[in-house]
């Protein structure tokens, strides 16, 4: 036997090492124990004792999640665990119904909300400005969420493939549910949770009608109680045609008695297996999916059909206006527009319509959705894409708080400037709306003027460390963040999410802060400048493809670059598709004229000739070329600096990231050479000086079908 101190020292050790290793699971609840030993004393000082208070001061699952994050977290981070008192206060006001307030006092830290759910949220709140590293001395913290519902949309399959998902399959074990329930669900939850969001949609929005019927219920009835205590309520998407395909009608006309009873007897059930079930996501009559107009009846009767069925229960319908048609000759980006604003004011009380940032399709950069502000009279929600369709899946380093912030903080200019889409969203921006208490079970103690919804598209899998890419968990992260409070900057965001995904040194903070936050704007150099659009590789959209022709117009790379001897670009103003004239005055006159037109979304909304002079005095064509290559140049400069983050951020995680920055060094080459030599074609131009000259031949790249895929990788350059 070893002798005891011998043991006591190789336990030290080896829990040291432990310490260090980090596979990215804990994304950032990390409680490792605070280095600074002053500091964790001060902090151990602050929190002995913590009061969490609502006015009923009873226990609860919830109560005891929140003790178990704080006894935990507070353990790993000082070494000892507070004592947590349990006391009835009353709430602010101002808190609503899921706000917390955070106060130091002389007797401890209070941990103050309305009710159980405020508290866990605090909780959550107070540990990470412990991880952050933040003073208590002074602590007064008031918070309270500006949209009701935050909430996660997976895109996850009946077989666990998931849909535009690149971190493995989907998290539901659907074939061990309901009887056996994987501790990582546990663990989605505090993530969810630690964020503010309280909602989850398990399932895709090109829906499965199996997930409807009695087996599937039980196994999201299992989850819902994973994740009750969490305050995260389950959703589910509802396939239009399911009364015909699991219930055995003729049809699923929304209007039919029939369908109309077996949605209500639906709903009845689905409550009784999942009591605080949240409602159903519909995509409807779009790329395929059936819907309402398969009767000749509206999306308005369709929404409002499932509406009456949930409306009992306390439920609602988040209704999708992602819907285009190939066989309407109009521009895809006047599709949505044109199809919803005729209904507004049409849907129940209880619909809200889901609405993607921007009229194409999660684009790296796209201008606000016209919808926004034009649909006074119906609560409008954001659907933002987390997982990285368009931007590199999980191999390519893309932070996306930058981009949300451009779409929350755009002005619609509806009913009046000031009107954001953030403001659209939460409802504060229109003061007509009428004021309506959101859900029964609430109580009345809701306080908000109208139903508001906010989505993010998953990027969550069974990859160890949840979403492929070690840096992609900051992306779930800035959205729950934003979710919450959409005033919050991205800079704020990508500093604590460094913070606690990587500790407070003092190196790798502003090394992988200033990262992040140029990220967005590099994959947009290389990928899309100067606001082309819709330019990648056929059906698994990574990668180049602006060559794609033939099938479906609208789903070509043609269609949306237009690119000819004279120019490039989609004239989306009076003289072309006029999808200006959807938005406010103020708005389309901005972008209409080129003396004011960001260069960011001149393409987007000009066809503008090779040589049109831009106002950084180059002509069109080379400024081009010269993002493509800034694109190249930074993702470069990453790599430099990474490297000096050696021995400051562990080995695992260092050297994975590490690997992928070379991986997405050479994919934004690809882009650039694919796209200059393809646009060199109609441009007949040569490349301006500062962009090197091609690694690989046009021809080649164009043979290549999925560039990025590792079976067919170009191979490395001369
Ligand atoms: C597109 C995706 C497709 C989705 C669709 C949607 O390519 O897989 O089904 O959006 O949002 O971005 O419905």
């Amino acid at each position: 036997m070893t002798p005891r101190p011998l043991r006591a020292l190789f336990l030290l050790c080896s829990l040291a090492l432990v310490a260090r290793a980090d596979d990215g699971y804990r994304l950032w609840l990390r409680y490792d124990r605070i280095a600074d030993e002053s500091l964790r004393r001060d902090y151990a000082a602050q929190t002995g004792t913590i009061f969490l208070a609502t006015p009923g001061g009873a226990e609860s699952p919830t109560i005891a999640a929140a003790r178990d994050e704080l006894t935990s977290g507070l353990a790993g981070l000082l070494g000892t665990a507070p004592k947590l008192e349990f006391i009835k206060a009353e709430a602010p006001a101002a808190l609503g119904p899921e706000g917390y307030s955070l106060r130091a006092t002389p007797r401890g830290i209070e941990v103050i909300a309305a009710r159980d759910l405020g508290v866990l949220y605090g909780s959550f709140a107070l540990l990470r400005l412990i991880q952050t590293h933040q003073p208590l001395g002074r602590l007064a913290v008031t918070s309270a969420p500006k949209i009701q519902h935050r909430m996660l949309n997976h895109w996850d399959n009946l077989n666990r493939s998931v849909e535009r998902g690149y971190a493995g399959q989907s998290l539901w074990e659907w074939d061990k549910l309901p009887g056996e329930l994987s501790p990582r669900y546990r663990d989605y939850a505090r993530a969810c949770a630690s964020l503010g969001l309280n909602g989850t949609v398990l399932v895709n929005v090109n829906a499965n009608a199996q997930f409807l019927t009695p087996a599937y219920l039980a196994k999201a009835a299992a989850l819902a109680g994973v994740f009750r205590p969490y305050g995260l309520r389950v959703y589910l998407t509802a396939r239009f045609s399911a009364p015909i395909e699991i219930g055995g009608l003729k049809t699923a006309d929304p209007l039919d008695p029939a369908v109309i009873k077996w949605w209500h007897d639906k709903a009845t059930e689905i409550y009784r297996a999942i009591p605080d079930f949240g409602g159903f996501l519909v995509k409807a009559n779009s790329e395929g999916q059936p819907g309402p107009q398969n009767y000749q009846r509206t999306h308005a009767d369709g929404a409002n059909l499932l509406a009456g069925a949930v409306a009992p229960h306390g439920g609602i319908v988040i209704w999708r206006a992602f819907v285009y048609d190939a066989n309407v000759p109009d521009d895809r980006h006047k599709q949505a527009y044109n199809e919803f604003v005729p209904l507004d004011g049409r849907f129940r009380d209880n619909v809200v319509i889901q609405v993607k940032n921007g009229a194409i399709d999660f684009m790296p950069r796209e201008p606000f959705h016209p919808l926004f502000g034009a649909m006074p009279r119906t609560p409008l929600a954001l659907e933002l894409q987390i997982t990285q369709e368009y931007l590199g899946g999980s191999t390519q380093l893309a932070f996306l708080a930058p981009m949300w912030k451009e779409v929350l903080d755009a002005d619609t200019f509806r009913p009046r400037a000031g009107a954001t889409v953030a403001r659209v969203i939460d409802g504060t921006a229109n003061v007509a709306r009428v004021s309506r208490p959101v859900n029964p079970a609430d109580t009345g103690q809701e306080t908000r003027a109208t139903l508001s919804v906010i989505a993010g598209v998953a990027n969550t899998g069974t990859d160890r460390n949840w979403s492929g890419h070690p840096l992609a968990p900051s992306n779930w992260y800035a959205y729950g963040r934003l979710a919450w409070d959409h005033t919050l900057t991205a800079a704020q965001i990508a500093d604590e999410w460094t913070r606690l995904t990587f500790g407070n040194d003092a190196r790798v903070v502003p090394t992988v802060t200033s990262i992040l936050l140029a990220s967005r704007e590099t994959v947009v150099d290389y990928s899309m400048p100067l606001g082309l659009h819709h330019i990648m590789a056929r059906n698994h959209h990574q990668g180049p493809g602006p060559w794609v022709a033939g099938g479906r117009p609208d789903w070509t790379s043609l269609y949306y670059h237009r690119a000819d001897e004279k120019g490039v670009g989609f004239d989306r103003t009076t003289a072309g598709s006029n999808a200006l004239g959807q938005y406010a005055p103020e708005v389309a006159r901005r972008w209409a004229d080129l003396a004011t037109c960001p260069d960011r979304d001149l393409l987007w909304f000009h066809h503008l000739p090779w040589d049109h002079r831009m106002r950084s005095g180059n002509i069109l064509w080379d400024d081009i070329c010269l993002h493509y290559q800034r694109g190249v140049d930074t993702v470069r400069s990453w790599q430099k600096s990474w490297d000096t983050l050696a021995g400051a951020i562990d080995e695992e995680r260092f050297k994975s990231v590490q690997a992928l920055f070379a991986r997405q060094e050479r994919e934004a080459r690809i882009w650039r050479d694919a796209c200059t030599q393809y646009f060199a074609t109609f441009a007949k131009r040569p490349l301006p000086a500062g962009v090197e000259p091609p690694a690989w031949t046009l021809g080649y790249l164009r043979s290549l079908n999925a560039p990025f895929t590792a079976t067919a990788h170009p191979p490395a350059a001369k």
